[in-house]
């Protein structure tokens, strides 16, 4: 029986090797992964707990809230409340930031997370996930004075873990804190997470895009010659042909990249011409536009990097382009051939 590294020692291990997980990171990271397990059971009783459908509210987006999105939003503020690791902690389901109560310590991280992305698909047992990034909170609000929105507002290379947990057909936590992307499988028999893949890599080029085809007409130019010159296949500019791909789950999306390649992408579209796109920059983007470059992709905003972008709200959105390095670049390429044509 092959010996499996769990989480707790894969981080342990990190820390000796690279000094890159501060013991309090690390308790933190495994808070988080036990609070995912959590919503693992509850996602899973599906009909059987009263869990589904919607939970008669609107989230900050004004998005009716799924009952499951409370729920794992609950689950994840209670069990960081109390470790005494966080200065506050910001959610898609929560219009402001929430702060740690005074019963408690405060840490000096932030954390930020979608509870639960993808949850148009709980209805229908599609795979959805919880994605998570952590920051440093600005030194002086450990004592000297509260944690404030602003505080939130940093780019994206300035977080210092981040990660996402996907309940598919297996449950799956995949992390990183810098080094590399590893994954994690759920023992349901331990309750543990067992490292499954050490430094995941994401091939440089790919035959497979994702993106909701029914937007085109509302495309910018250059994804409308991205999509087309997919579409022509071996004949057409690329000399290959392409696969399709869009489970509109974030998370299911990005997790088939990390194991075989692809490019996803959700641009900025005519609908909402004042909204730079649909996805959240500061816990959707952000947290996995990290993870894919760990693992030797790109995430842009079809422009620029979107780890150097500057936030200027919480929960402000953004165009997300990532996936295979070399589709990446091939489609900020096609944004600036249409900004440099005359
Ligand atoms: P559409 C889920 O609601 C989400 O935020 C992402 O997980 C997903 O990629 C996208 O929206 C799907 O959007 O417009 O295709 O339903």
């Amino acid at each position: 029986m092959q010996k499996r590294t769990t989480l707790t020692q894969h981080l342990i291990e990190e820390q000796r090797a690279n000094g890159t997980i501060p013991a309090e990171l690390r308790l933190l990271i495994e808070v988080v992964a036990r609070a995912c397990k959590r919503i693992a059971v509850s996602v899973g009783k599906g009909a059987l707990g009263d869990i589904l459908g919607e939970a008669g509210s609107d989230n900050v987006q004004g998005e009716a809230q799924k009952k499951l999105d409370v729920i794992a939003n609950e689950l994840l503020t209670e069990a960081n409340e109390w470790g005494g690791h966080l200065a506050a902690m910001a959610s898609e389901e929560m219009e402001t930031i929430h702060k740690i109560p005074n019963r408690y310590p405060k840490g000096e991280y932030l954390l930020l997370f979608d509870p639960l992305d993808g949850s148009s698909n709980i209805d229908v047992n599609v795979s959805i996930g919880t994605i998570f990034s952590v920051l440093k909170a600005p030194a002086d609000t450990t004592n000297l004075r509260p944690v404030e929105e602003d505080d939130f507002l940093q780019p994206g290379t300035a977080q210092v873990a981040a990660g996402y947990a996907i309940y598919g057909p297996q449950t799956q936590l995949v992390i990183t804190v810098g080094n590399g992307v590893d994954i994690f499988t759920l023992d349901r028999e331990l309750g543990s997470w067992v490292r499954t893949q050490s430094d995941v890599k994401i091939p440089e080029d790919t035959k497979e895009f994702a993106i909701n085809m029914s937007n085109r007409r509302h495309w910018a130019a250059p994804v409308k010659r991205y999509v087309e010159e997919c579409e022509a296949g071996k004949t057409g500019p690329r000399g290959k042909d392409f696969n399709m791909r869009w489970i509109a789950s974030m998370v299911a999306d990005v997790h088939r990249i990390l194991n075989r390649g692809g490019i996803f992408m959700y641009p900025w579209d005519a609908r909402e011409p004042e909204k730079p796109g649909k996805l959240r920059l500061m816990y959707e983007a952000n947290p996995m536009g990290f993870i894919v470059e760990q693992a030797g992709g790109a995430a842009t905003n079809g422009h620029e990097r979107i780890l150097s972008l500057q936030p200027r709200k919480l929960h402000e959105r953004v165009s997300v382009v990532l996936g295979s390095k070399n589709e990446v670049l091939r489609v900020t390429q096609y944004h600036q051939d249409a900004t440099e044509t005359p």
